[in-house]
């Protein structure tokens, strides 16, 4: 199977520039890049699937760049709704290097930044070497802008497309770069590059942009009660991240392992046939997990998220180690104590039981646990000697709601 081939039967195109470049695809030698602006310290799923591609280009033989924002950033690429708040120049610094450090980390590729040569373009330039290319008509006619005529748009975010366009050229001049590749709603500005690149220097370049993720109901994939899922583990652990591919719905599945893992065809309708055999196994859900998480973070962070689930599962709170603790509940309600209760009272302070005769019943039904073991004495105090590495103490109400009480 040619790339081209088994890009389109994982579902990757959505559009190309020209049809000459499944050609150029398939031969490899091409230099390539993908963009992302500084808006926050990490990527999150979202822009994984979309990034993802640079590894299946480079594994065929092409170069990855991957290219951050730093010039972009500071402007913003206009959104179809509203005009982006503008963050500081301190906030994309910072940003900047979370996701230079993280795209080395997952991808390990050469990372560039076009606040290099786009703080050296002086205004008079930049409006006689490239605004020229540009003409108003073309630019209202581009989606993002057109959408936003109604609501307002600034002549700042108007101005953004003449920027990735003259990047894309930058990187074709210094870099034989030839080919954008994106998700599809960065269509517009790619196609902007190819324009100024034949315009201005009558040569020719390609782009490639892909459907963005969603789930049955057309949400973005990786969005949970609108928390993104970001790569960085101190965002999002490798147990939540875990949990929610799990979880997955069973039709989205098969689409998850082609578009957002490595696994090859062949290893992918492998799993669907044994899935299909024993669906309660959930053996595609867990291969997902465990490409996905090894991918993003490492082996050994798949092992401790399927340890941290049997453990919650089971009750065995006490085998966890005291990150594999922390990892599980980060984004668990907690509440914190310095001195001893009763667990009655404690379950009522703590909002866990909304009365004492609630939590006097939970209690004496066995529906309480404390680190994994069930109490049934009302008398009961909790004291440091339950908190976990002196720190936490793990409730569970129920058979699946937790919270953590910090003794400080
Ligand atoms: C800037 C200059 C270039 C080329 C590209 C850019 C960035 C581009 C853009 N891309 C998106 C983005 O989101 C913020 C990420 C925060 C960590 O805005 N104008 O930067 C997303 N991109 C990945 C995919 C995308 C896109 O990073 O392309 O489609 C989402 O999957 O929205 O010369």
């Amino acid at each position: 199977m040619t790339l081209y081939e088994d890009l389109e039967w994982r579902g990757l195109i959505q559009d190309i520039s020209s049809p000459e470049l499944i050609d150029k695809l398939n031969e490899g030698g091409l230099t390539f890049y993908i963009g992302t602006d500084p808006t926050a310290d990490s990527m999150h799923i979202g822009h994984y699937s979309s990034f993802l591609i640079s590894k299946r280009l480079a594994n065929a033989g092409h170069h990855p760049i991957l290219l951050v924002g730093g010039g972009t950033g500071l402007i913003g690429d206009p959104k179809p709704d509203a005009e982006r708040p503008m963050i500081t120049k301190e906030e994309v610094e910072k940003n900047i290097e979370g996701l230079t450090a993280q795209a080395k980390r997952i991808f390990g590729f050469e990372v560039v930044n076009n606040y290099d040569w786009i703080k050296d373009i002086s205004t008079v330039d930049f409006l006689r070497d490239y605004g020229k290319f540009f003409n108003i008509n073309y630019m209202l006619a581009k989606d993002h802008v057109k959408s936003r005529l109604e609501v307002g748009i600034t002549y700042t975010e108007f101005s953004y497309m003449i920027l990735q366009a003259l990047d894309f050229l930058h990187l074709y001049e210094t870099k034989n770069c030839t080919l954008q590749v994106a998700g599809s709603d960065q269509w517009g500005n790619i196609t902007s590059g190819i324009e100024l690149i034949r315009k201005k220097i009558d040569k020719e370049a390609y782009g490639m942009v892909m459907p963005l993720v969603t789930d049955s109901t057309g949400k973005k994939f990786g969005k949970t009660e609108g928390n993104a899922l970001w790569l960085d583990r101190n965002k999002t652990s490798p147990y939540e991240l875990y949990q929610y591919l799990i979880n997955l719905e069973d039709s989205m599945i098969i689409d998850c392992l082609k578009k957002l893992t490595l696994l090859s065809k062949e290893e992918i309708e492998k799993i669907e046939e044994e899935n299909n055999k024993a669906p309660e196994k959930r053996i595609a859900h867990d291969a997902l997990a465990k490409a996905m998480i090894t991918d993003i973070h490492d082996e050994e962070s798949y092992n401790e998220a399927v340890k941290i689930s049997k453990s919650l599962f089971s009750g065995n709170i006490k085998e966890l180690s005291e990150q594999e603790l922390e990892d599980a509940f980060k984004n668990i309600d907690s509440y914190d104590i310095s001195e001893d209760k009763n667990i009655v009272d404690l379950l009522v302070e703590a909002s866990i039981c909304s009365s004492k005769r609630e939590a006097r019943e939970f209690v004496s039904n066995n529906s309480i646990s404390i680190n994994g073991e069930k109490i049934n004495d009302l008398e009961k105090a909790i004291t440091k000697e339950d908190a976990l590495y002196d720190k936490y103490v793990i409730i569970r109400r129920g058979k699946k709601k937790y919270y953590v009480i910090n003794y400080k």
